[in-house]
This record gives structure tokens, C-alpha cells and sequence, in this order.
């Protein structure tokens, strides 16, 4: 796609958020409801619902030869990365919007034949948004970010997912022992924008393609590494371990975890 091509597509998503912001905060004011998936730890509201609808239904018109990948379902079965495929997870942090109206994000990518075009997080309470891509640059609410100085595990925060952590799986709480310190945010679209604006040097998580789709086209626009640490390459279409961290925290990590780098 050409700048005129991504400019355009960059407004076009920011107006989608701009009414996204609108459609959760009427939401919040009403009765929510809200219901269980996999187990009564993972929730779904009628909002996540319907914010999914309003991007298939917006992406449907803008951009109708498109694939969509979306986690409450709304879009296709999505089996190859041939093509452009919208990544779409409408409310990222759905425990937090539920109990704490506050810490959650909507995130859309959008990627052609397997490579990151452009991406878009927003921590929708603030009204927070970082969206780029690697031929557009990196923007954190309209201005260009840079990437900050690069510093390793001794002197950054580390974001781990909670459940890796109080399950002790192999590693885990060594990488939370060797940070400075640790957090554990419950959002990965939050997750990804404070290692993007600096505020923390890594982010590691087993996530599905619309939890990473968006934080990994961003984190490499940006400069900084991104890997998984399962010993597969990244693959868009399934569940990963993936890693976004400055070069010196992602080889602390590897290291740590004994992954080759
Ligand atoms: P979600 O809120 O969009 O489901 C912490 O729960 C983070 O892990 C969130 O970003 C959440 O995304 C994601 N996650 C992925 N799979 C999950 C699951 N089965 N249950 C709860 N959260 C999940
Ligand atoms: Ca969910
Ligand atoms: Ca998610
Ligand atoms: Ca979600």
C-alpha cells in the first residue's frame, strides 16, 4: 500500500475508535450482560458483541474482498494469511471492563499476505491510542513515538501473564525474580502499550492471533524484538507464547529461559 492508501486507512480506523470510545461509554450506562465462555474466569459481554459487529460490519463496506479474524466470531474462519486479514479483538481485557470499567483495550491489524500493514490499541477509558505500521511510522495519539532507550531486565519492568506466573510454569517466576519488578495487567492490549511507550522493557503471554496481531505489528514498526519463546516460528493463525521486549531484555529473557535468541 502506498502512504496515500495507509493515511487513508489510518483515518478511517481512528473514526471506527472514535465511535467505538462512544458505543462502550452508552454501554457502561446501561445494564451489561454479561456471561461465561471456557470457564467462569473468561467473560463475555454484550459488548464485546456488539463492538465486534460495529468493525465487521465497517470493515465489510470499507474493505470487502478482506478476511476477518475476530474473537467473538462475528467475521470468517480465517485459514490462511493469503490476502489482507483484519484482526479484530473488541474488548481486550474483559475481567477488567467488567469489574473495573477501566484497563481494557480494542485492537484491530490489519495484514496482507502474511505481513504487518498497520495496527491500531486503544485504552478506551483514557481514550489512548498508538497506531502505525512499518511503512507508516509509529504514532502515539497523532504524534510520532520513538523508541526508547534500550535497557534490559535489571533496570525495567517486566508484564507477565498472572496465570503463567501463579502456575509456576518452568522460568516464570525466575523472569519475575530477575526484573526489577513485575506487573500483571490482565489487558493485553494494555500490556503492549506500556512496553511501547517505555514504561516497561517486556511483555509475555500465551495469547491468540487478535491478542498479538496488533501489539506485534506495532512493537516491530517500532524497533523493538519480537519472538515466541515455543521453539515454533510465529504463526498468525494459532495460540503462541510471544514476546515483546528492547533487545536487551528480550536476550535477558532468552537467556534466563535458556531459548535461543
Ligand atoms: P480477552 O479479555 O480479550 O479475552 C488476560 O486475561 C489477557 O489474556 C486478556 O488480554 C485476555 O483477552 C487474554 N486471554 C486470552 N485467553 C483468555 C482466556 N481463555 N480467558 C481469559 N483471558 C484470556
Ligand atoms: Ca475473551
Ligand atoms: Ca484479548
Ligand atoms: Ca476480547
Amino acid at each position: 500500500m502506498d502512504q496515500i492508501q495507509l493515511q487513508k486507512l489510518d483515518t478511517t480506523v481512528l473514526k471506527w475508535l472514535d465511535q467505538v470510545h462512544h458505543l462502550v461509554e452508552q454501554c457502561v450506562q446501561q445494564r451489561m450482560q454479561v456471561d461465561t465462555k471456557s470457564s467462569h474466569r473468561d467473560l463475555v459481554t454484550n459488548v464485546d458483541r456488539e463492538v465486534e459487529q460495529y468493525y465487521v460490519q465497517h470493515i465489510r463496506n470499507f474493505d470487502p474482498e478482506a478476511k476477518i479474524l475476530g474473537e467473538e466470531g462475528f467475521g470468517d474462519a480465517v485459514k490462511s494469511m493469503k490476502g489482507r486479514i483484519w484482526f479484530v479483538d473488541p474488548i481486550d481485557g474483559t475481567m477488567n471492563f467488567v469489574k473495573q470499567q477501566a484497563e481494557f483495550a480494542t485492537m484491530v491489524a490489519v495484514y496482507e499476505d502474511g505481513e504487518p500493514v498497520m495496527a491500531w490499541i486503544m485504552d478506551v477509558q483514557q481514550h489512548d491510542i498508538i497506531h502505525g505500521g512499518p511503512e507508516y511510522g509509529v504514532f502515539h495519539n497523532g504524534e510520532k513515538l520513538e523508541l526508547s532507550v534500550d535497557i534490559g531486565l535489571d533496570e525495567g519492568l517486566v508484564i507477565l501473564s498472572g496465570a503463567r506466573l501463579l502456575y509456576e510454569e518452568p522460568g516464570f517466576p525466575q523472569l519475575a525474580k530477575a526484573a526489577i519488578g513485575y506487573r500483571v495487567y490482565g489487558s493485553a492490549g494494555i500490556s503492549y502499550l506500556h512496553v511501547l511507550t517505555g514504561k516497561a522493557v517486556a511483555y509475555l503471554s500465551r495469547m491468540r492471533p487478535w491478542d498479538f496481531a496488533a501489539g506485534v505489528t506495532l512493537a516491530k514498526s517500532l524497533g523493538l524484538r519480537v519472538g515466541t519463546i515455543d521453539e515454533q516460528p510465529m504463526n498468525m493463525l494459532v495460540s503462541g507464547s510471544v514476546l515483546v521486549a528492547t533487545d536487551k531484555a528480550y536476550a535477558d529473557i532468552m537467556a534466563l529461559l535458556q531459548k535461543k535468541s
